[in-house]
């Protein structure tokens, strides 16, 4: 897929390594199959990040209402140096990575204290890789920048695990896309892919007034919104649908029992869709609701014991005064040492 938007980097032509799946994961058409045809009607959240919905991520980040990437942004400038300086890792893998745009500061501390380490980001977006890998080495001529492409929920089991210390790297608070139970198995298949001694570091986001979660999913500029659509033209593009995305709105509340944001896309009228490459009809009635996002929030003693129940040892906790993020630096323990 071609670099959009934002300028390429000349002379320097990125190369994903693909991951290879560890088992079967439903494709897109197992996905719309069995989101889709049946109900209540969802989608699993990858599918927004072709080219354009990590774009619109992206600004969806620079939003006003949309606090978790500046709140966690602050933490990174204020304390990657004490994080590189307690941590030293050889190697950073960061799963999500998206753009990278955080984890910068993390290779800023490493300038500062003049600690040399290697990135491996690992994303299903292969353009926003090529841009953050291409745009990495511009900024960082020391870091050997290493982009991993495929999918996580496919298992980490073959992502390179290179000798010396290692810490990943999980930000933005996309542990939240998963379910409670998802999480905690993905929390174990991070473990597996760890040595005892190297460190997790996570960022997770709080639970807050509701006001204000309701708030950064319904952005004035109506950001969200078309992020949210963006998953209809990836269905249009990708299997040669005819959703008109005019006919369809964005809607993200807040369930308070689940601790969640949830966000649909709702159909404005009665309509047909034809997914043409599969021969596949849906029929939906105005007011309908598609299951487009979930994004879980946090009591920090959840956090806690999410990691301490996985074998990690809770280093550092780092949050900002009014206590919207929580950025976790933990380690594993040796084997067999459980840590509570
Ligand atoms: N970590 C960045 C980006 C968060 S957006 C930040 O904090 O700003 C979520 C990122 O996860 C996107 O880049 C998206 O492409 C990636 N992603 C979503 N589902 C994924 C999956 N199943 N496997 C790998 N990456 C995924
Ligand atoms: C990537 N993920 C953690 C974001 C979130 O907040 O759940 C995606 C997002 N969806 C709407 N706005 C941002």
């Amino acid at each position: 897929m071609p670099l959009s938007g934002s300028a390429k980097i000349q002379g320097y032509e990125p190369a994903c390594i693909h991951i290879p799946p560890t088992r079967h994961i439903p494709d897109l058409v197992e996905d719309v199959r069995s989101g889709l045809l049946s109900r209540p009607r969802c989608l699993p959240s990858k599918y927004f990040y072709d080219d354009l919905g990590a774009e619109l991520f992206e600004k969806i980040c620079d939003t006003e209402e949309y606090y978790p990437t500046r709140t966690e942004e602050e933490l990174l400038l204020k304390y990657s140096k004490d994080i590189i300086e307690e941590t030293l890792p050889d190697h950073i893998i960061e799963l999500g990575s998206g753009s990278s745009r955080k984890t910068r500061r993390l290779f800023d501390a490493c300038e500062e204290s003049t600690h040399i380490c290697g990135y491996a980001p690992f994303d299903v977006c292969e353009p926003a890789l090529n841009q953050a890998a291409a745009e990495l080495n511009a900024e960082y001529n020391w870091l050997e920048v290493t982009p991993l492409v495929g999918d996580y929920h496919a298992g980490l089991g073959n992502l390179p695990s290179p000798s010396g210390t290692g810490m990943v790297v999980f930000l933005g608070s996309t542990i939240g896309n998963f379910t409670p139970a998802e999480a905690e198995d993905f929390i174990e298949e991070i473990r597996g892919c760890m040595r005892p001694g190297d460190y997790f570091l996570l960022g997770a986001d709080r639970i807050k007034d509701s006001g204000v979660l309701h708030a950064a999913y319904n952005d004035s500029s109506g950001v969200t919104a078309e992020f949210n659509l963006n998953v209809l033209r990836v269905l249009n593009r990708e299997l040669d649908a005819d959703f008109d995305l005019d006919s369809f709105s964005h809607q993200a509340i807040f369930n308070a029992g689940l601790k969640r944001i949830e966000m649909y896309l709702i159909s404005k009228a009665d309509q047909q869709i034809e997914f043409g490459k599969i021969n596949e009809t849906i029929f939906l009635r105005s007011g309908e609701k598609i299951l487009t996002e979930l994004s879980h929030k946090f009591h920090y003693a959840e956090l806690e014991a999410m990691l301490m129940d996985k074998g990690f040892d809770i280093i550092r906790h780092f949050e900002p005064a009014n206590r919207y993020f929580s950025l976790v630096l933990s380690r594993l323990l040796d084997k067999g040492v459980t840590a509570r």
